[in-house]
């Protein structure tokens, strides 16, 4: 019997993935989410040839140039891939692959709990509550803003940006999108297209985005001067995205009435000002962080390098 595959799971993942990992491969399973140097010297000691990895190993141009030659696969336990230069590894020979499709609910269901519980004040709710109920509200005090029957700008009209489309519908909201390009009628379903994002701000009584970084920051003063008075912004897709200090400023002057963010530019670290906006409803990048759906992501990435080890090919090669 030939020797089992060797792998090096360079980030914590859930148990039963960790249980497979161990059962179907020789694994180095690391205590905690490696470094970049900590997860090349321990693929090299292990002679692995599959790199199971998260956002903890940046992989840029210099560091894929120092990655072992038996590695054949850097399986990504995200649909993002951002941290990594994907050119300069795949020039190397290595297979790289991320988790698509498996998180897109997840990530549609935060965003849009982030967008009600901006709307409807929930942070501040919660804490008025934990206080004691100390606030004694009149009829026409402390209102929120309504939902349902909004228009709702998308940018990246993606698998997550289409899911959150689909939920916006069931809000009765008119939903607006920016894209690179237009999507045929059947993926649109009625969900108006603009060319130009500039040109549909001004329409977003919400907006949120759905699209990968490495386009630059996408989300300028100019941008949020753009948004009409009073407007939501929502944001699970990355903090690079925004000028946070443009985000607090609008989140101050009440040009935005409320932000629901899971992404933050100094990730895992964060621009603490937001903590002190009483209409920020802060998680921290948790979307697609359910049982269900974390366990999918990593047994996606396990059976993309099972795939390789086997000389398929990869089942979501990026
Ligand atoms: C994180 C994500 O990777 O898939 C992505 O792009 O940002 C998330 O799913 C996940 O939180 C693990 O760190």
């Amino acid at each position: 019997m030939s020797p089992l595959p060797r792998v090096l799971l360079a980030r914590k993942v859930t148990p039963a993935a960790e249980e497979r990992a161990r059962r179907d491969f020789d694994t180095l399973v690391a205590d905690h989410d490696l470094s970049t140097d900590e997860a090349i010297e321990a693929a090299a000691r292990h002679k692995a040839v599959a790199m199971v990895i998260g956002a903890s190993v940046k992989l840029d141009a210099a560091a894929a140039a120092r990655l072992p030659d038996h590695v054949k696969i850097i399986a990504n336990t995200s649909v993002g891939y951002d941290h990594m230069d994907a050119a300069a590894v795949k020039a190397r020979g290595i297979i790289v692959t991320n988790t698509p499709d498996v998180l897109t609910d997840c990530t549609a269901d935060l965003a849009f709990m982030l967008l009600l519980a901006a709307c409807r004040r929930a942070h501040e709710y919660d804490v008025l509550m934990r206080q004691g109920w100390g606030v004694k509200m009149g009829f026409g005090e402390w209102l929120s803003m309504k939902p349902s029957g909004k228009t709702l700008g998308i940018v990246g009209m993606g698998r997550i940006g289409r899911a959150m489309a689909d939920r916006a519908r069931g809000f009765g909201m008119r939903v607006l999108y920016h894209n690179r390009s237009r999507l045929p009628a059947e993926l649109e379903k009625g969900a108006e297209y603009f060319e130009s994002m500039d040109a549909m701000l001004p329409h977003c009584q919400i907006l949120s985005l759905h699209l990968p970084a490495g386009g630059g920051t996408l989300m300028t003063r100019e941008a949020f001067a753009l948004l009409p008075k009073g407007a939501v912004f929502v944001n699970t897709a990355r903090g690079a995205l925004v000028d946070e200090d443009a985000l607090i400023e609008a989140l101050k002057s009440g040009h935005l009435f409320a932000a629901g963010l899971d992404v933050f530019r100094k990730e895992p670290d964060y621009d603490t000002r937001f903590a002190e906006l009483p209409n920020v409803f802060l998680t921290p990048h948790i979307a697609s962080a359910t049982q269900e759906t974390r366990d999918a992501m990593a047994m996606l990435a396990l059976d993309n390098v099972a795939a390789i080890c086997a000389g398929r090919p990869a089942l979501t090669p990026v």
